[in-house]
C-alpha cells in the first residue's frame, strides 16, 4: 500500500512546526507573514508561555498573533532578534527569495534586517534555479508607479499595479504594488542594490542582502533542511 502524498497544505503545518527548533526560549522572535507562517504562528501559540514575545512584520500576523495570546512588540521596542521566521514566494539554493505575493515586503525586509538569522519555511514548489518566475513585488510610492513600470520595461520586464477589488491594493503603509513579470535575476544581490535606488522604490521584492540562512523546506519526504 503506498502512503498518500502530502497536501500543500499539509507541508506547509510540517515546516510550521519545524521551524519551533528555531526559537530561542525568553526571547522575542520575529515573525513573517502568509500562509505558511500561519502554520509557524499556531505552532509558536503551543510554547508561548516559553517566549517573551513577537516582533511582527504584518498587521495580519499581529492580529493572529495576539488572538493566540502573544505579545506583540514594535520592531522599535526591540533591540536585535536571534531569529525571524517567514516564508517566500521563492527560494533559490543560495537562500536569495523572492518576498511580497502577501505584500507585506517592507515590513518583512525591517524584520529580517533587525534578526540575526532568517529562517526561511516553504513547501517544495518555492525552490527554484533563478528567480524571477513568479512576478516580482515592489513596492513602489503611488505618484512614481509609472516611472518605475517603465524602468521596469528597459529591462524587459512588465510591471502592473496589483489591484483589489477593481482598486489599487493599498499596503500597511499606504503604498502601491508593482508585479513584474518577465524578469530573470541571476544576479540577485546586484539587482537589489539598483532597484532599491530607484526614485520612488520603497521596497523591492528581492531578498539577498536579507537572504535565508536556513530554509526549512516541506518535501514529499518530509522537512529537508537547505543551509
Ligand atoms: C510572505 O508570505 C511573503 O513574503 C510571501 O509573499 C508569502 C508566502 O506566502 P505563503 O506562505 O502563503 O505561500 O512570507
Amino acid at each position: 500500500m503506498t502512503t498518500p502524498a502530502l497536501s500543500q497544505d499539509e507541508l506547509k503545518t510540517l515546516v510550521g512546526q519545524a521551524a519551533l527548533q528555531y526559537v530561542v526560549p525568553g526571547e522575542i522572535v520575529g515573525v513573517g507573514t502568509g500562509s505558511t507562517v500561519n502554520k509557524f504562528i499556531d505552532a509558536l501559540a503551543t510554547i508561548k508561555d516559553q517566549i517573551k514575545g513577537a516582533v511582527s512584520s504584518s498587521v495580519a500576523s499581529t492580529e493572529r498573533l495576539q488572538a493566540l495570546g502573544i505579545q506583540v512588540f514594535d520592531s522599535n521596542e526591540v533591540d536585535k532578534l536571534s531569529v525571524y521566521i517567514d516564508g517566500a514566494d521563492e527560494i533559490d539554493g543560495a537562500g536569495n527569495m523572492v518576498k511580497g505575493g502577501g505584500a507585506a515586503l517592507t515590513r518583512e525586509k525591517i524584520v529580517a534586517a533587525q534578526s540575526t538569522k532568517f529562517v526561511c519555511i516553504a513547501d517544495e514548489s518555492k525552490l527554484v534555479q533563478t528567480l524571477g518566475k513568479f512576478p516580482l513585488p515592489v513596492e513602489v510610492i503611488p505618484m512614481a508607479t509609472q516611472r518605475v513600470i517603465a524602468q521596469f520595461a528597459a529591462k524587459g520586464g512588465k510591471g502592473s499595479i496589483r489591484l483589489k477589488d477593481g482598486k489599487p491594493l493599498v499596503t500597511d503603509n499606504g503604498q502601491y504594488i508593482v508585479d513584474v513579470t518577465g524578469l530573470q535575476i541571476t544576479d540577485p544581490l546586484a539587482f537589489e542594490a539598483e532597484v532599491s535606488q530607484w526614485p520612488g522604490v520603497v521596497t523591492v521584492g528581492v531578498f539577498a542582502y536579507q537572504r535565508a540562512q536556513v530554509c526549512l523546506l516541506g518535501t514529499a519526504s518530509g522537512v529537508k533542511t537547505l543551509t
